[in-house]
């Protein structure tokens, strides 16, 4: 019979080994967090290279500059597009978008670009035990292939492919219809008062821009002569839901509201919020706070209301105690654009605010304001206060980079363009990718590798001539940049460097058809 001492001491042993193993157990948690942070992706719309403080602009954004404070500062990361809806594409599946036809612009009543089974960033986090939220503009079509049907479920969308939870502007802010899509169904849309949707001609008696000006409150300058909803005439027509309607002045609101109300019923497990805000993106209608916050009219208020956004989410983070748990991305989906189709006097009243910093072009160029824009990540503990890099990033390469920081793989012939750029997002490496191309309006392609950049030949116009003027880039000469000394695109060099040119030629080409 074992002694009463014996059995103290196995007594004493078990609690020991008890206690070593539940500090085992901590410690477990612990590297199993710094693998799986909760990311919030804070992905802003026609934000420029230099439209924020922290890039150099000139109207205070505080909250999106601590994030620079508190992180770390891209000086060279890119979108793979210089217009929406191809840059979201790629974000979310790690696919160039300009692989196959028709994933330009997409109309408000598209069908889903994204078809279920495609490897998403959403879905891949899921894998690995991630809660998944998209709040804000989708402008990734929905629907089968006759497209949404407004009325009643909608469907594949974002839940199809590997989102959780859905709040969505369907497209942009500027087509309709404006409501809100709540997971599979409109918000507050009633029974006796169906919505119809047409981007061919006009359907139902709501008057348009075009037939009643004098009922608007902001103009239209070019295109978004349609239907008129909340004084405000968009792309396409549109009737019916009236009590689904948006008011453009309380988007932001909501969309804080519905990240806050996600991050917070999360807070527990691993969670990954993608927050596409409508700012700063046309038409720029600052809730009635933020409306003369600035001296620079309605796009410098709705790049203050864009700030308040940030700063609502970062506080939240702060306050459940999840800053130290959280990685947090700023960027733009494309560069900035002045006349984007209303006149809300941006251009008159931009003084020395320079959207596109001291780069050329703005949205829809080939230019390098086109593609390159603010960056910023923020992991405490993990990543390093107040850094900047100088390492070519792509977001083609998120998908790629997140698989790989939180350790699953990704399904053969899947997210083709994506790499594994993890030490570059975290700040590790500062190098980067090697190259990258960009896409601007009408699919043309130009290629950046290290400090260069090439532009093939165009037939297009060097400006934009259906209304935002904007410098596109496009020549029928060959053109060559050195980025480095050369940032601002002014003196091609490609006669005096053949060699480099038709390397760089040859390097594109083989990606084109890769
Ligand atoms: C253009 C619109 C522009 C904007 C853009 C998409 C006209 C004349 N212009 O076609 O206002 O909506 O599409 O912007 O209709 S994006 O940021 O979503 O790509
Ligand atoms: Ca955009």
């Amino acid at each position: 019979h074992p002694t009463r001492i014996q059995v103290c001491t196995v007594f004493i042993l078990l609690l020991l080994s008890c206690k070593k193993s539940g500090q085992e157990e901590k410690t477990g948690t612990n590297t199993d967090q710094s693998r799986h942070p909760n990311i919030v992706l804070i992905y802003s719309d026609d934000l420029g290279y230099g439209d924020i403080s922290c890039y150099g602009g000139s109207i205070a954004t505080p909250h999106i500059d601590k994030l620079a404070d508190e992180g770390l500062k891209f000086t060279n990361a890119y979108t793979t597009a210089a217009t929406c809806t191809p840059s979201r594409y790629s974000l979310l599946t790690g696919e160039y978008a300009w692989r196959t036809r028709g994933r330009g612009v997409a109309p408000g009543d598209a069908s889903s670009l994204i078809k279920p089974g495609t490897e998403t960033l959403p879905g891949i986090l899921r894998k690995s035990g991630y809660k998944t939220a998209v709040v804000g503009k989708w402008h990734l079509g929905l629907g089968d292939e006759n497209g949404p049907d407004w009325n009643g479920k909608i469907s594949p969308g974002p839940l199809e492919i590997g989102f959780d939870y859905s709040f969505i502007i369907p497209a942009t802010g500027d087509r309709v219809p404006c409501v809100f899509v709540e997971n599979h169904h409109v918000v507050n849309l009633k029974a006796d008062d169906p919505i119809r949707v047409s981007y061919k001609e006009k359907t139902g008696d709501w008057p348009t821009g075009k037939e009643n000006p004098e009922l608007l409150t902001t103009k239209w300058s070019h295109g978004h002569d349609m239907t008129i909803v909340n004084g405000i005439s968009r792309i396409g027509y549109m009737t019916g839901g009236k009590a689904a309607l948006w008011r453009d002045e309380d988007i932001a609101d909501k969309l804080v509201e519905k990240s806050t109300a996600f991050i917070r019923k999360n807070k527990e497990k691993p969670f990954f919020l993608y927050l596409a805000t409508h700012d700063i993106h046309v038409p720029r209608i600052a809730h009635e706070r933020f409306q003369g916050k600035t001296d620079r009219g309605p796009r410098g208020d709705v790049i203050a209301q864009l700030d308040w956004a940030v700063g609502e989410i970062t506080r939240l983070l702060e306050e459940l105690d999840l800053e130290d748990n959280t990685l947090i991305i700023f960027s733009s989906d494309n560069g900035p654009v002045l006349d984007d189709g209303y006149r809300d006097r941006a251009r008159e009243l931009l003084g020395n605010h320079r959207p596109s910093g001291i780069l050329r072009g703005g949205k829809y160029s080939a230019l390098e304001a086109g593609t390159r824009v603010p960056m910023l990540v923020k992991w405490t503990g993990h990543i390093p206060p107040g850094a900047e890099s100088a390492a070519l990033f792509s977001q083609v390469d998120i998908l790629g980079s997140f698989a790989a920081g939180t350790g699953q793989s990704i399904t053969t012939g899947q997210a083709p363009d994506t790499q594994d750029q993890w030490e570059a997002l975290t700040g590790k490496d500062r190098q980067g990718r090697d190259g990258l191309v960009q896409e601007a309006i009408g699919s043309v392609l130009s290629y950046v590798k290290g400090d260069y950049k090439f532009i093939p030949p165009n037939p297009g116009n060097a400006r934009i001539t259906w209304g935002p003027d904007i410098e596109t880039g496009f020549s029928g000469e060959e053109q060559l940049y050195d980025l480095r000394n050369d940032p601002s695109e002014k003196k091609n060099i490609a006669l005096q460097n053949p060699g480099l040119l038709q390397k760089m030629k040859k390097e594109l080409d083989s990606i084109i058809h890769s």
